[in-house]
């Protein structure tokens, strides 16, 4: 194992509905460290680039309006396989699906609103913490 680091969205849907304390409380918790973070809105162009791996679903659009809807947290966390262990914080992307005990599977009901965003490789959480903090 190595320590790595990854991004955490609190979205949309989760800091209208108060979730952020809940999200972050999981992550301190587990032992991750959370080494950056701040409060933002994301506008069109960072979250269709962002998402660009899905530009071609019919869900884009939707996905794009949805981001940009409101404020979020963004966080680069720290830890032992960090990457990996977020993405088990999580659980699966359909909140429907996602078992109890998982954040989508304790708050989240659809998949359109499911609360948080993690990077799902080494690959993606280099490229998407590029988009959100520096160096
Ligand atoms: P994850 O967020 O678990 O990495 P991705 O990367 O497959 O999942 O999907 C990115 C986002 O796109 C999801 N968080 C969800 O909001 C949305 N999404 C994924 N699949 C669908 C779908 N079939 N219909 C509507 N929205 C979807």
């Amino acid at each position: 194992m190595t320590v790595e680091s990854t991004l955490l969205i609190v979205k949309p849907d989760g800091v209208r509905r108060g979730l952020i304390g809940e999200v972050l409380r999981r992550v301190e918790a587990k032992g991750l460290r959370i080494a950056e973070m701040r409060m933002t809105t994301i506008d069109r162009s960072l979250a269709e680039e962002h998402y660009a791996e899905h530009r071609d679903k019919p869900f884009f659009g939707d996905l794009v309006e949805f981001t940009t809807s409101g404020p979020v947290v963004v966080a680069r966390l720290e830890g032992e396989g960090a990457i990996d262990v977020w993405r088990t914080l999580m659980g699966p992307t359909d909140p429907a699906a996602a078992p109890p005990g998982t954040i989508r599977g304790d708050f989240g009901l659809v998949i359109t609103e499911n609360v948080v965003h993690g990077s799902d490789s080494p690959e993606s959480a280099e490229r998407e913490l590029k988009l959100f903090f520096d160096a």
